[in-house]
């Protein structure tokens, strides 16, 4: 059943329209957003769907075969931490959107995704940005009808994953959901937030996704401390944020810092050079060194960011060890999914030799996409 007949079963009435949004895979610029970084990701053919109506009244009745159970919250009983788990998302940005001065009261959602979570893909900001994009239509606030506007519905749902479900993200994923073109990644400048689409020139290869079924887990800790990092050494720097330093100033940090915080710092500001590097790369059709800059930021995030897992790193030196011209963890870390840049005819060995060697160490048996470059948030119907 699609999620307009679901909600109409719910409902007794059909859905009032059916919004979705995509999930995003990095290809490279990693933890680099919330130091006023550089970043590449695109938006994938998965997607969240949400169906919905307008309610007269301030709540909100969401249910998902996926997700469980139903939720019925008003909007007005939202705040730092509640409600938990998904309805955070989904609350969260009805919450933001009303704090940013919009009229938005209750509603009936159905929603159903096929973006995986726990797999590092964006699925809570896919969510956020369906039922944002749903919001911005039914009340009628114009938040899809230019980039400029876009970017105020992705500061919504932003303030959704911070303020309500208290994962201290950055933007990218928002971002990438909102803004992005189909057939085009997305170059995301975090300092001034400009966007660039930048075709993907790879003919005859494959933007390769691995989920390695090592959920990942943003809320533990790990990723604020690595926030933490990354401004304590900006600030010793006498910076406003990493991104003010270039490869070159990186000796005279080094020198002011402890060994962890620097290395955390070297990982920043060499990706910001990676995100250049390929950029150029793909508009010269220089895929060689597009690899070459996957994998030397994967080794970056493992050995300088520590936010590997031995999940991630076989699966990346599998990928290589088969033919990938390089590949990378993407999105948070800690678990979730590999990038690899792979010729087309050797996708099929590449997943072979990653699975085998996931089966050799007993793990489960990872999933894989294809990784095209889909278009933003929208309606559907
Ligand atoms: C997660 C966060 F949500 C993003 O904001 C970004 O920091 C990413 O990790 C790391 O690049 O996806």
């Amino acid at each position: 059943m699609d999620v307009a007949q679901s909600l109409q079963q719910r409902t007794g009435s059909p859905a009032e329209g059916v919004w979705s949004a995509p999930g995003r895979v990095n290809l490279i610029g990693e933890h680099t957003d919330y130091n006023d970084g550089l970043c590449l990701p695109m938006a994938l053919p998965l997607r969240t769907r949400v169906a919905a109506s307008r309610r007269d009244d301030d709540l909100v009745v969401a249910s998902s075969e996926g997700f469980g159970r139903v939720v019925r919250t008003s909007i007005g009983d939202v705040g730092p931490g509640r409600p938990k788990g998904w309805a955070a998302y989904v609350l969260g940005v009805l919450w933001a959107l009303r704090e940013a001065g919009h009229d938005v009261r209750g509603l009936e959602l159905s929603i159903d995704s096929d973006v995986p979570s726990g797999a590092g893909l964006s699925s809570s900001a896919a969510l956020e940005c369906a039922v944002g994009a749903a919001a911005s239509d039914l009340f009628d606030l114009g938040l899809l009808g230019s980039d400029e506007r876009r970017v105020e519905l992705a500061a919504a749902c932003v303030r959704a994953e911070n303020d309500i479900a208290m994962a201290a993200t950055g933007g990218m994923d928002q971002a990438v959901a909102l803004r992005s073109r189909e057939g085009a990644l997305l170059l995301l400048d975090c300092q001034d937030g400009s966007v660039e689409h930048v075709r993907a020139e790879i003919d005859g290869h494959v933007v390769l996704v691995t989920d390695t079924r090592s959920p990942h887990q943003l809320v533990d800790g790990q990723y604020e401390a690595r926030r933490r990092d990354c401004e304590t050494a900006a600030r010793s720097a006498g910076v406003a944020s990493l991104r003010e330093i270039e490869p070159e100033d990186l000796p005279a940090l080094l020198g002011r810092v402890d060994e962890v915080v620097g290395r955390r710092a070297r990982h920043v500001v060499t990706e910001n050079a990676r995100v250049r590097l390929v950029v150029d790369a793909l508009r010269s059709g220089n895929l060689a060194a597009v690899g070459a800059a996957l994998s030397a930021g994967h080794a970056s995030l493992r050995d300088d960011f520590e936010v590997t897992v031995p999940h991630l790193d076989v699966a990346v030196e599998s990928a290589v060890a088969a033919g990938a011209l390089g590949a990378r963890m993407t999105g948070g870390g800690f678990g979730g999914s590999t990038v690899a840049l792979v010729p087309s005819e050797l996708v099929e060995p590449v997943q072979a030799r990653i699975r085998e060697d996931y089966a050799a160490r007993g793990w489960e048996e990872p999933a894989f996409h294809v990784a095209t470059p889909s278009g933003p948030a929208t309606r559907e119907a």
